[in-house]
């Protein structure tokens, strides 16, 4: 266990005492939703080598639009890929141009001044039959490259086994995995499900610009001041907000510990956003020792197909108190009357705030066939991850 932290004792009778004045607190209900973070990137802010997000990317290029290519190319993910578009013909295009490709689909596409006007992968060219340059694309196996090689309209969307996490995805962790379940269930899952990217554990390193631009996701775990964590500091807070803007997909858990000042490290990695956790635990397990059934979703991408995820002894989302214009935000999961889960989109990028960390241990995986647990990942990583890149189907069956 962590040295420093409150007896297992003293956190008990806190717990208790916590536990009262959460009884005697007004029940709140300030359910607030904003409009939900649709997926309305663009697709260029891609870079090479994997999907990381690089500034400079072609950010002006117009996404090709393309389904229904059926997996021509090989790529296991490409059949049925959520935003493909194939076409019958020109009306069936939103720009009104629909061209073949060498494996005989035919695909939607844009006009265009020069490749950067373009996907990823595709190229701007003339072609006969057409008075305008146009993006082309010859058809390959997809690849993890941060090109759309299988030329369906999407950025390295791999995904070999068909797990719904795409295998090209680059996912980072901050801080220690929990402690009160069987070691780091969620982060071997992860591991396993996003192959060719892997998943790296930044632990307690500064946040720079270049440690963290290679990544898609960053996952926020125990950084509780006192246990192991460092004290975050405002500059590597702005990092993570200029990294999220750009496109990065940020969550954040906590209840690792303990109050007082459970939150006040995370809380400034998420001030940039306008979002903190609160200082008083909620909703706690009760003596049958299982969580809390979060129950109450609306309407999100996160929370499809998802009926129930446990919590204990979590923290209250808050914020943001004024939302920026730009930011599209939705309060997608609540119980006892308490924020429980909040998604916002800033930029290109989103950032997902849980009140809990136990969404984390084997315990809800293993033991609760209530939960849709894995399902509740999926879906999130999915919806963090930038519009037009590595977006793989979610199966019916998470495997
Ligand atoms: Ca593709
Ligand atoms: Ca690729
Ligand atoms: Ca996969």
């Amino acid at each position: 266990m962590i040295s420093n932290r409150p007896t297992w004792l003293s956190r008990r009778i806190s717990r208790l005492i916590l536990g009262s004045a959460i009884l005697a607190g007004a029940c709140r209900n300030d359910l607030v939703e904003g409009s939900i973070g649709s997926a309305g990137g663009s697709a260029g802010s891609v870079g090479g080598g994997g999907g990381g997000l690089a500034a400079g990317g072609s950010s002006s290029a117009s996404p090709v639009i393309l389904t229904g290519l059926g997996g021509a190319s090989g790529s296991s993910g490409g059949g049925g890929a959520a935003g493909a578009n194939g076409c019958a013909d020109n009306a069936s295009c939103p720009s009104g141009i629909c061209i073949p490709l060498s494996s005989g689909t035919n695909v939607c596409t844009t006009t265009c001044g020069s490749t950067s006007d373009c996907l990823a992968g595709w190229n701007c060219g003339t072609m006969n039959g057409q008075s305008s340059s146009v993006c082309q694309c010859t058809p390959s196996p997809e690849i993890c490259d941060g090109l759309d090689n299988d030329c369906n309209g999407i950025v390295d969307d791999l995904d070999v086994n068909n797990d719904g996490i795409c295998d090209c995805i680059k996912i980072a962790t901050v801080g220690n995995p929990g402690t009160h379940g069987t070691l780091d269930v969620f982060g071997t899952w992860i591991a396993g499900r996003a192959s060719s990217g892997a998943v790296v554990s930044l632990g307690s390193q500064v946040l720079t610009a270049d440690l963290i631009t290679p990544f898609n996701i960053i996952v926020i775990e125990d950084i509780y001041l006192y246990g192991k964590g460092r004290a975050y500091t405002a500059a590597e807070a702005q990092v993570l907000s200029d990294w999220v803007n750009k496109g990065g997909g940020l969550i954040t858990m906590t209840g690792y510990s303990s109050p007082p000042n459970d939150n006040a490290n995370v809380n400034i990695l998420l001030a940039p956003f306008g979002l903190s956790y609160g200082e008083v635990q909620i909703l706690k397990k009760g003596a049958s020792a299982t969580t809390v059934p979060i129950t109450e979703f609306v309407a999100h991408p996160i929370t499809t197909g998802v009926t129930a995820v446990g919590v204990d002894n979590g923290y209250e989302v808050s914020g943001p108190a004024s939302p920026d214009p730009q930011s599209n935000f939705t309060v997608y999961a609540t119980g006892g009357g308490y924020r429980v889960g909040e998604a916002i989109q800033i930029g290109k990028g989103h950032v997902d705030v849980w009140g809990d960390e136990w969404i984390t241990y084997n315990s809800e995986w293993v033991n609760h066939p209530d939960y849709q647990v894995p399902l509740f990942w999926t879906n999130t990583i999915k919806w963090l991850t930038v519009a037009g890149t590595c977006q793989v189907p979610i199966p019916i069956f998470i495997p």
